[in-house]
């Protein structure tokens, strides 16, 4: 089965949204599979955000993450990596559906509640990051 890593970043955590956010993603029939709440360390944001490295947002996107508590979630279903992508909706809320996670909570283009991974092959790095112990 399909799996995505999806982070609920410190701003869904902050506001408790942690519950609701959840819920939509269990309501559209995906499994969560694996879930932990941690506050992550630079090294962690900066391994998984290195396609943005050189991005001139790249230092204040590594100074959210690491600023509070974030929610990683294994979400495993069927298509799940497009499903997921399509339930948070566009990076910038302006531009996201009113039926979307973002179009919904969300305002900012910086700080937009919520990643998923955005093809198999990031779900299989990203995965590794947040949740090492699972590799084997
Ligand atoms: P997505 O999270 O929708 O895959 P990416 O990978 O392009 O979007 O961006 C990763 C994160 O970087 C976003 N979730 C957002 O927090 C931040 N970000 C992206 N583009 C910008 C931007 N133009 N200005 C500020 N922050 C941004």
């Amino acid at each position: 089965m399909e799996k995505t890593l999806v982070l609920l970043k410190p701003d869904a955590v902050e506001r408790r949204l942690v519950g609701r956010i959840i819920s939509i993603y269990e309501e559209k029939g995906l499994n969560i599979t694996a879930l932990k709440m941690l506050k992550p360390d630079q090294d962690i944001v900066e391994a998984h955000y290195q396609e943005h490295k050189d991005k001139p947002f790249f230092p204040a996107l590594v100074t959210y993450l690491t600023r509070g508590k974030v929610c990683a979630l294994i979400i495993e279903g069927e298509n799940v990596v497009n499903t997921v992508r399509k339930i948070n909706g566009a990076t910038d809320p302006a531009e996201a559906e009113a039926g979307t996670i973002r179009g919904q909570f969300a305002l900012s283009k910086s700080e937009n509640l919520v990643h998923a991974s955005d093809s198999v092959a990031s779900a299989e790095r990203e995965i590794k990051i947040w949740f090492p112990e699972l590799a084997n």
